[in-house]
């Protein structure tokens, strides 16, 4: 009999594709006991769907973050979580910069305007934006895509500031990042980039009095997890421009109530979470999560554990 495999469908047929009709595929909502667990979207994985099933020998995500497995309950129950690091961080990187130079410069705002009925007359006196080049830019969270951020910057002439839980050696001296305090970070950078897990430590990391430190010309980019920013007090925050910009590839929910405030504002830009999302990228993920899933279903270890 082939494994049991619950996964969140519809899933890409490139995984269905590398799993090759190995593994019976059942829906969210199959409520018997299965051998592993497939996430692709962010399904929530607590300890009661866990034990749901007493043979369940994995926990394979399509993707890095892995805020919505409990982890704790996982590894209580000795049931390895793989997930799928360093192969996404280029691509989400560079949308963090496309994000960055998009609200920068005012390119969304800009493209529907250019094609609407009010653009008549060329004006050079519209819609100016925050030079990019030069400027400083703060990064929460200097991992591995925090990392690849710091990278892009030095190619716009950026100074980069970074705030992290450990200081980190690499991007001081190869990178020329300096380390600064959360506050410093929060009070002198002109562009904020997101790029830490969500933990309890992080849920809410940008929050109303956060907001209030930036610069009122400072732009905020988030490629994390919309629940590091408190999306009321951001909302707030740019209807009364208190900061120039926000660009978000994340929110909290996600998506948005589709009559939620923050979609009706000129002054941010919303992507629906295409951090990863290149062909080749995308290809990767695929590749090592089903690597994990099998690695696990075998009783082998997983190339890439969380837990
Ligand atoms: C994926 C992500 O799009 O890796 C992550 O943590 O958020 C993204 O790369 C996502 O995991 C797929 O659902």
């Amino acid at each position: 009999m082939r494994p049991r495999v619950l996964v969140d469908l519809p899933i890409s047929p490139v995984v269905v594709e590398l799993l090759g009709g190995r593994v019976e595929l059942v829906p969210w909502d199959y409520p018997g006991a299965v051998d592993a667990i497939y996430t692709y979207g962010h399904p929530i994985v607590d300890a009661a769907l866990m034990d749901r099933s007493p043979n369940l020998q994995v926990i394979s995500n399509f993707g890095v973050g892995v805020d919505h497995i409990d982890l704790n309950a996982a590894n209580a129950r000795g049931i390895p979580v793989g997930n799928t690091p360093g192969i996404l961080d280029g691509a989400t990187a560079d949308m963090a910069f496309a994000l960055l130079l998009a609200a920068g410069r005012r390119v969304v705002e800009g493209d529907r305007y250019a094609r609407s009925p009010q653009f008549t007359r060329y004006d050079p006196s519209i819609m100016l934006g925050r030079e990019v080049h030069s400027s400083t830019l703060g990064i929460f969270g200097m991992g591995r895509i925090g990392r690849q951020v710091a990278l892009r910057a030095a190619g716009f002439g950026m100074k980069v500031l970074y705030h992290n839980r450990n200081r980190n050696d690499e991007a001081e001296v190869v990178l020329k990042a300096t380390y600064a305090s959360k506050e410093e970070l929060l009070t002198t950078a002109d562009y904020i980039v997101l790029t830490m897990p969500l933990t309890p430590e992080t849920r809410g990391y940008i929050g109303q009095a956060e907001l209030a430190q930036m610069k009122p010309t400072a732009v905020l980019v988030n490629v994390a997890r919309g629940a590091v920013v408190d999306t009321e007090a951001l909302t707030e925050a740019l209807q009364d421009r208190r900061i120039f910009a926000a660009a978000l590839d994340v929110t909290d929910p996600e998506p948005l109530p589709r009559d939620h405030p923050l979609l009706q504002l000129d002054n941010v830009i919303i992507t629906p979470h295409l951090g990863s999302a290149t062909e080749e990228t995308r290809r990767r993920m695929a590749v090592v999560s089903v690597e994990n899933l099998f690695a696990g279903l075998a009783g082998s270890e997983l190339p890439h554990r969380v837990v």
